[in-house]
């Protein structure tokens, strides 16, 4: 957790997620975007996904980033239940479908109630971490800034030759 007042909801079904959906958190301490995690499961914990995804607005997030394995119904749930854009991160299960089920759970909304998915795993925390800053982007200049700069920097760091 950042010290500041979290814009960012980083929510997530298990513990057992965490070691993927902090590559989310990492890309927001990268760009200085104040974020919250906490563990809220659409099947074990369903009260606490209600009341979290019913208060986050009023409680100041801007966004959600929301992942989970297998049947995935967190990010679908909670954006059924706030205004707020979620961006759902699909985390690969050891013992399911290696993400695939967790994808399929996520993506396949209904019309009326969207979730902006990602990639499967590590990659999809990312670059939910990234789209949230862009999103917050829109309406902070210095944020702004700061997402144009790294994406530059990724530019820059890419070498056109094969050999040192
Ligand atoms: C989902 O079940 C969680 O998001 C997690 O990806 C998966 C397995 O959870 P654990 O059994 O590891 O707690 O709800």
């Amino acid at each position: 957790m950042t010290a500041s007042k979290p814009r960012v909801a980083i929510i997530m079904g298990s513990r057992s997620d965490w070691p993927v959906m902090k590559k989310a958190a990492e890309a927001l301490d990268g760009l200085g975007v104040t974020y919250e995690a906490r563990v809220v499961s659409a099947h074990r914990t369903p009260e606490r996904m209600v009341a979290f995804a019913k208060s986050a607005k009023t409680e100041g997030f801007q966004v959600i980033i929301a992942g989970a394995g297998g049947a995935a119904h967190l990010p679908g749930m909670t954006a059924s239940l706030t205004p707020l854009p979620v961006l759902g991160v699909p985390v690969p299960v050891r013992d399911g479908l290696k993400g695939l089920d967790s994808l399929l759970s996520i993506v396949q909304m209904p019309g009326g109630v969207p979730v902006g998915t990602l990639a499967v795993g590590e990659a999809g925390a990312k670059n939910a971490g990234l789209l949230a800053a862009q999103i917050l982007a829109l309406s902070d200049p210095e944020l702004a800034i700061r997402v144009e700069a790294l994406r530059q920097a990724q530019t820059d760091g890419v070498p056109d030759s094969v050999e040192d």
